[in-house]
């Protein structure tokens, strides 16, 4: 039987388990990145496992979350994360160097090769071949010290392209159609591969924005074949001796199999507040806009911006609109410059922001009050662009450029001319914004550099045998991790600051929970479906565990999240019978009983108010010795890496 894109670098890169979908394997990682707002744990993590040297083929540590200094917080963790990274033999993008995914794809990632990252949208490097997974801070520092990275082996999805795209469609609307095909959680348990013949058209930064925002569909990873289009994209960088070719086998076979005709495709918006929630950009063409964000790890590549420099050129955006634009790198925003693009921006009234994550992380920009946002990002969650009733919609540069000049949602469609791009043959490369890290001898004697703002890695509880618990807090349906612990430039420069950081968990759905929560021995949370979707941020775990938070009981789990309680220590339960979620109710007492036994059989008894609920626990042998142990730092600590 014929193989999958995927399934090929999974057999490459296996260590143990077998491929049955379903079942654990253990995977070889070539490539690891971090990214600040996650690096400081991941790095407090790696020193914690007394290993001198990264084992990876390329690791690298970029700052592009946490770029306002407001106070020492951030350059205290850029200071620590810089010298951290000489010492341990990885790579440091200064802040400035430009957003990761885009920066990787650009200078970096390899077709073939597996990549985790402490960021969820990792997969944004499917776009170039390459595997690669959204991972929890701690399973990068294990990654990075030579273990392997553990997944649930995926069911195997495709996505077939027809047609050609009509002017005015992009590939981010090829993404919003297949959130509104799949929803937030339709790709939970697959990885998403691509093909068809509509798939030669797109270009590698395109594809790179469909496997980015594959992390919202809650996929594994999404994959594109490695082709000529990979091989020119590799060589316009310099790289053209990175390039390998990857195909899926003819007879390769998939569990899913979804058509889109690209030429039937009209521009697409997700409105407020999920981005599986999906329209056509023309129906809603009667909304004013108030701000237009162009930029994030999706669509900030130097094809999205020139194409939004030929929409601006010569026309000013409506007065009542407010427009910024963060270049993908430094390498798309010298290119702009060079060629004269950037002034067609600035000119048309445009805000320049820097080369890094900024608004779509709540760092700066937040709308006004009730505003309507129309950004280029990935998530559109509650409160994650810093107001509470923002009203973001997320859409194509495109529509995005369009929109800011005529101050009401526009679809790109119906503009005079579209947007005609050339694209230089060769890129501008200037590796200076990436710092390499001191030889083995003199790392031996270099010091980390840790200011006040980095305080310790806080440790899990061994798991014992019963817990007499209590129902700290019960939540709905799609929980984010934005929900569980906000992130924002009031909160985000504390990300390696744990007793801080929990002051503000789940402050969006109640404020009273951090108080409640440590307040009661043995919290346990309840959810619904696809508890913890979103980022990878392991802080939401950590900072639960750190309130004392023993226990997560949901209808369903996102990947990144279960893997990041059980790396804290917490034990996820799923719901038997998701009637139960009704009859639990805050505040309820509830009794686990022989949680050993349980989590060997995988499925355990818990007792609320004389209430007998049936839990499953799906847990690998290793999943259970890390609960055990009390966390994977301890299971590493105990031999386990
Ligand atoms: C995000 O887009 O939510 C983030 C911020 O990049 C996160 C990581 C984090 O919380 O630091 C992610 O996607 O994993
Ligand atoms: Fe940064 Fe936004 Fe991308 Fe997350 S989704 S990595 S915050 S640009």
């Amino acid at each position: 039987m014929g193989k999958t894109i995927a399934q090929k670098i999974i057999a490459a890169h296996l260590l143990s388990g077998d491929m049955t979908p379903g079942s654990e394997v253990a995977l070889r990682i070539d490539q690891t990145l971090t990214q600040d707002a996650t690096g400081t744990m991941a790095y407090l993590a790696l020193e914690g496992m007394n290993i001198p040297r990264v084992k990876t083929e390329l690791s690298i540590a970029y700052v592009d979350h946490n770029t306002l200094q407001c106070g020492f917080e951030n350059a205290d963790d850029h200071q620590y994360l810089q010298t951290v990274a000489a010492k341990y033999g990885v790579r440091f993008s200064r802040p400035g160097n430009g957003i990761c995914h885009q920066v990787h794809l650009e200078r970096f990632g390899k077709p073939g090769k597996t990549l985790i990252g402490s960021d969820s949208h990792t997969p944004t490097a499917g776009g170039l071949g390459m595997l690669a997974f959204g991972a929890g801070g701690m399973d990068v520092a294990a990654a990075m010290g030579g273990g392997a990275y553990y997944i649930t082996m995926p069911r195997m999805f495709r996505v077939n392209l027809t047609g050609a795209l009509r002017p005015g469609v992009t590939a981010k609307d090829i993404s919003l159609e297949i959130l509104r095909i799949l929803s937030v959680k339709g790709g939970v348990g697959a990885i998403i591969e691509w093909g068809g013949p509509g798939v030669a058209a797109l270009s590698v930064p395109e594809r790179a924005t469909i496997t980015n925002m594959g992390a919202e569909l809650g996929a594994t990873t999404s994959v594109f074949p490695a082709d000529d289009v990979t091989k020119a994209f590799l060589a316009a960088q310099g790289r053209e001796g990175d390039y390998t070719p990857i195909f899926a086998d003819a007879d390769a076979v998939y569990d899913r199999v979804i058509d889109i005709d690209l030429s039937a495709l009209t521009p697409r918006i997700a409105c407020p507040h999920s981005p599986d929630n999906v329209k056509t950009v023309a129906e809603l063409n009667v909304i004013k806009v108030d701000q237009v964000c162009i930029g994030s790890c999706t669509n900030s590549s130097l094809a999205d911006l020139l194409k939004v420099a030929a929409i601006l050129k010569g026309k000013r955006i409506a007065p009542h609109v407010s427009l910024s634009i963060s270049p993908g790198s430094r390498q798309v925003l010298s290119m702009l410059a060079k060629c004269g693009a950037l002034e067609d921006i600035l000119a048309s009234g445009a805000r320049l922001l820097e080369c890094a994550c900024g608004p779509c992380i709540g760092m700066g920009f937040s709308p006004n009050s009730g505003g309507v946002s129309l950004r280029t990002f990935n998530r559109n969650f509650l409160g994650r662009s810093g107001t509470r009733d923002g009203q973001v919609y997320l859409v194509s540069p495109e529509t995005a450029a369009a929109s800011a000049l005529r101050g009401y949602i526009t679809d790109p469609m119906t503009l005079d001319a579209q947007p005609a791009i050339t694209m230089p043959e060769q890129f501008a490369i200037d590796d200076s914004g990436v710092l390499m890290p001191l030889d083995e001898e003199a790392a031996k004697s270099a010091q980390v550099l840790r200011g006040p703002n980095i305080k310790e890695f806080p440790v899990g509880k061994t798991m014992e045998d019963s817990i007499a618990g209590q129902v700290v807090l019960k939540v709905g349906d799609n929980i984010t991790t934005d929900h569980i612990m906000p992130a924002g430039a009031k909160i985000l420069p504390y990300r390696s600051n744990i007793p801080f950081l929990s002051k503000f968990c789940f402050e969006v759905c109640d404020p009273a929970f951090p108080e409640r929560a440590k307040a009661t021995e043995n919290g346990i949370i309840l959810g619904g479906e696809n508890y913890g979707q979103g980022s990878s941020r392991e802080h939401a775990a950590l900072v639960p565990m750190y309130l004392g938070v023993r226990c997560v009981i949901a209808k369903s789990f996102a990947r990144i999240h279960v893997a990041n309680l059980i790396n804290a220590g917490i034990l996820p339960l799923t719901l038997e019978n998701a009637a139960d979620y009704d009859a639990l109710e805050q505040g309820c007492a509830l009794t686990l009983e022989n949680i050993h036994k349980g989590m060997e059989e995988g499925i355990l008894t818990a007792t609320a108010g004389g209430k007998k609920i049936t839990l499953r626990c799906d847990l690998t042998k290793r999943q259970r010795d890390i609960l055990l142990a009390g966390g994977l730092l301890k299971y590493i600590g105990e031999g386990g890496l």
